[in-house]
């Protein structure tokens, strides 16, 4: 913080708080991202731009045996060729950073060019810049290299067979790391001990992010100052800095990243890719921008994947339908590459298994296994869609095998005394989950739901299906600005950055009602980490939690230091001075507005023990986790004679404590649950047993359209969180975690009288007519 900035966070009560927060307001960034005004990377044009594009390898698992580049670098337009070689003889380490902390093995991180094996098909093996794309993809395609292939393994359980192929000498059983949450003893006396021990086997599929933007990137080397600016899709602009500063051996100092709008991420374009290394490589080497924008093609292939695990679980549940425990086993699997903290984040979905119920004993096992498939990072929700599935399947599955009603299982057990702490170690905050169950249930019109038949008139087999979820958001630091210019306009800046959850009018909203100023006179910036303090980015539904109390902290320390300022003015009491609708008055009726202020901050009206300006900078530190949850029910009718699922219906109730737009959260739940129901009917990488990618493009991967996702009903309840002034938790991936299980339970529930228990997802019709034409013999 500045100086005039006290050292313990303010407590910001509720004094002269504006109406903003809370409303709907219209999200302010949609005109210009409407109407092709936005600027995005490829977007992006310089004096002297080169075109960079990878030749990536066509094998899964090989030795490189040669890579010639001669015919490519003779090519009219080509600039250069780069191959591992290139980068070797550079000062650049050319690997992309690597978490090895509490790992098993020190797997090297991924190299930028491939320097003597390739371990996914799709690494890119040289980079070509040329004078324009087209150009430089010819010249990509001309580049020969020489495999010596290897056998390749695609599947995280088949990987830990004695005779499977290795992907590193390092992990000779290729798991980088087993990692074990919660008690095993007590989780084992309760399955030894319960009435009933109900057992699932589930894959959870591996999904391709598909943003509407790929990943693209422009690179700048200023030569005389020495200094690199690299504009790219990213959700953590000083996330990239920092990253980039490894790869190149650059220090952070020299390195600007700018992201300008960016056209979706999910989680995928926070973590750090070889494109944007290898242009910042090759705009340094030739002294030119060089720009690299990823086909669709090449972001099915090699931009990282999400999920794909494979998991044994078991619940022990009591004839009285008490949830004594639950024993869980993953495998999953991680990819070729270790990409940032990739190898590490499976063992953290267990932290999330108890969901929204009161089990005494958990535990759980996490191997993370390397595979010759496409590295596996963040994917909207990391971790907490396949704990939900996992949970929710059981309950799902325990409460057909005991006869239960499912609903009146989940109420025995959910939670109700908050703070709660887990088994497996998480503290929820706050909470009320029954009511959250009985709110979506009673908008589902779920007791009428219950009482249809089990075929509707055309022979479709109908089923509802619910889940209760608990989602952990926020987390960490985050920097937020609040700066008042001499006119009384505000300028905000927050080191997340939005790529479609509309910060730019949440943050405007906070801010003018701690400020008391005009929402149109605050201007909101993200992305630029030379004007913006260090951040930590968008991802992990933490921004309205840290960026937004970042930025409403600042903003009370800048009312604060106004009314001092405003004191002076009015030669009054500062405690007498009152402050309401960006006016100032004195007990004498003298009064000054907000603008007034600001001029004097800069001018003459500033008193001897104060320093001139009316700015401040927050680094909110989220000290607590905040627990997002909700209820999400759903009616499906399924037709046997094709395996088409109907989502009927679907209502999500959803608890993010207080919201600050619910539109906006309307909208984020609406678009989460469209991903969730793309998992659960969809979408689903598949990979040859060579390792070739078969769903390589849209053609082969089913994204869901419009048409394809129902109607969703959003409901709420408002439980404000005791971590932050603010009262919020996060919103951003719900829907991805509430919408896989509850299509999924609705789809068993209505194929339970051919006694179908389970299908897989993405329940594809193939997938849903071959389960019931084997039920049916
Ligand atoms: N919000 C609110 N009140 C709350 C919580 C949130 O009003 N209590 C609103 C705010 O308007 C805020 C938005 O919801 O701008 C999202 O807030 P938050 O839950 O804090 O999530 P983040 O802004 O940190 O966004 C990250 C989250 C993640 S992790 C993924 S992945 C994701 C997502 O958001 N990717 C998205 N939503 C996306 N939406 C779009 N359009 N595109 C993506 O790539």
């Amino acid at each position: 913080m500045t100086d005039d900035a006290p050292a313990d966070p303010p407590d910001r009560g509720t004094e002269d708080s504006g109406d903003l927060v809370g409303e709907g307001v219209a999200r302010r960034e949609d005109a210009a991202l409407l109407t092709g005004a936005a600027t995005f990377t490829d977007d992006i044009d310089a004096t002297d731009l080169a075109y960079l594009t990878f030749a990536r390898s066509d094998e899964a698992h090989a030795e490189i045996e040669s890579v010639d580049a001669t015919a490519a670098e003779s090519m009219d337009g080509v600039l250069a060729v780069y191959t591992w070689e290139d980068v070797a003889a550079s000062a650049v380490p050319g690997v992309l950073p690597i978490s090895t902390h509490g790992l098993d093995c020190d797997p090297p991180g991924h190299p930028v060019l491939a320097r003597d094996r390739v371990r996914y098909q799709g690494q890119p093996v040289a980079a070509v810049v040329a004078e324009d794309r087209y150009r430089a993809r010819d010249a990509a395609d001309a580049v020969e290299i020489d495999y010596d292939p290897l056998p390749a393994v695609v599947d995280q359980r088949d990987a830990q067979e004695a005779d499977a192929p290795t992907v590193y000498d390092d992990a000779p059983d290729n798991v980088a790391v087993t990692s074990e949450l919660g008690d095993a003893d007590a989780a084992d006396e309760a399955v030894a001990a319960a009435d009933h021990v109900v057992e699932v086997d589930l894959t959870n599929n591996r999904l391709i992010p598909n943003a509407l933007e790929p990943r693209a990137a422009v690179a700048r080397w200023d030569a005389g100052d020495e200094r690199l600016t690299v504009e790219l899709t990213s959700q953590s602009p000083h996330g990239h800095r920092g990253k980039l500063s490894t790869t190149l051996g650059l220090p952070e100092s020299d390195i600007r990243v700018v992201a300008p709008s960016v056209g979706g991420g999910f989680g995928h374009k926070g973590h750090h890719h070889p494109g944007e290394a290898a242009a910042a490589f090759a705009a340094m080497d030739l002294d030119r921008p060089v720009k690299w924008t990823a086909t669709r093609g090449e972001n099915y292939l090699a931009g990282a994947h999400g999920r794909d695990h494979r998991t044994r679980a078991e619940l022990a549940v009591d004839d009285d339908g008490r949830i004594r425990g639950l024993r869980v086993e993953t495998d999953a699997n991680v990819g070729g590459y270790g990409l940032g903290g990739s190898l590490s984040m499976p063992g953290w979905y267990g932290s999330l298994l108890s969901s929204q119920y009161d089990i005494p004993a958990i535990h759980c096992e996490t191997r993370a296994v390397f595979t010759n498939t496409t590295p596996i990072h963040s994917y909207r929700g990391a971790g907490r869609p396949e704990a939900g599935y996992v949970i929710e399947r059981l309950v799902g599955a325990a409460a057909r095998e005991l006869d239960f009603d499912p609903v009146e299982l989940r109420r025995e057990n959910q939670i109700s005394e908050f703070p709660h702490e887990t088994a497996v170690g998480a503290t929820y905050d706050s909470g009320d989950y029954e009511l959250g169950l009985d709110e979506a249930l009673d908008a589902a019109g779920w007791d009428d739901l219950r009482e249809r038949p089990e075929r509707d008139d055309g022979g479709r087999y109908l089923g509802v299906g619910l889940a209760c979820y608990v989602e952990s958001t926020g987390g960490g630091h985050e920097s937020g600005v609040v700066r008042v210019h001499p006119d009384g306009t505000v300028t905000v800046y927050a080191g997340t950055h939005s790529h479609g959850q509309g910060h730019g009018t949440t943050y405007a909203q906070i801010v003018a009602d701690e400020l008391g100023v005009d929402y149109d006179a605050i201007d909101v910036n993200e992305g630029d980490s030379d004007a913006t303090p260090t951040g930590t980015g968008t991802f992990g539904s933490r921004s309205t939690i840290t960026g937004g109390n970042a930025v409403a902290e600042s903003a009370h320390v800048v009312r604060e230091k106004a009314r001092k300022l405003a004191a002076n003015l009015l030669d009054a009491p500062q405690d007498a001075v009152e402050y309401d609708d960006g006016e100032f008055a004195a007990p004498d009726g003298e009064t000054c507005t907000f603008a007034d202020v600001a001029e004097a901050a800069y001018g003459w009206g500033v008193p001897e023990d104060m320093d001139p300006g009316l700015e401040a900078t927050t680094f909110f530190e989220q000290e607590e986790t905040a627990y997002t949850f909700g209820t999400h029910a759903v009616a499906v009718a399924v037709d046997p004679e094709t395996g088409t699922v109907d989502i009927e219906r679907y209502v999500a109730l959803d608890d993010c404590g207080e919201r600050v737009n619910p539109t906006i959260v309307e909208g984020q739940v609406e678009g989460g649950v469209a991903q969730g129901i793309g998992q659960a009917r969809y979408e689903g990488a598949v990979y040859a047993a060579d390792g070739t990618l078969e769903t390589d493009s849209m053609l082969d991967y089913a994204v869901p359209r419009s048409f394809h996702v129902p109607d969703i009903q959003t409901e709420a309840t408002v439980t404000p969180s005791p971590t932050n002034d603010l009262g919020v938790k996060g919103i951003g991936e719900a829907g991805t975690i509430a919408a896989p299980p509850a299509v999924v339970n609705a789809v068993c529930d209505a194929l339970e009288p051919l006694g179908i228990s389970h299908v897989d997802m993405p329940l594809t019709e193939e997938r849903v007519w071959t389960a019931i034409r084997d039920a049916e013999g």
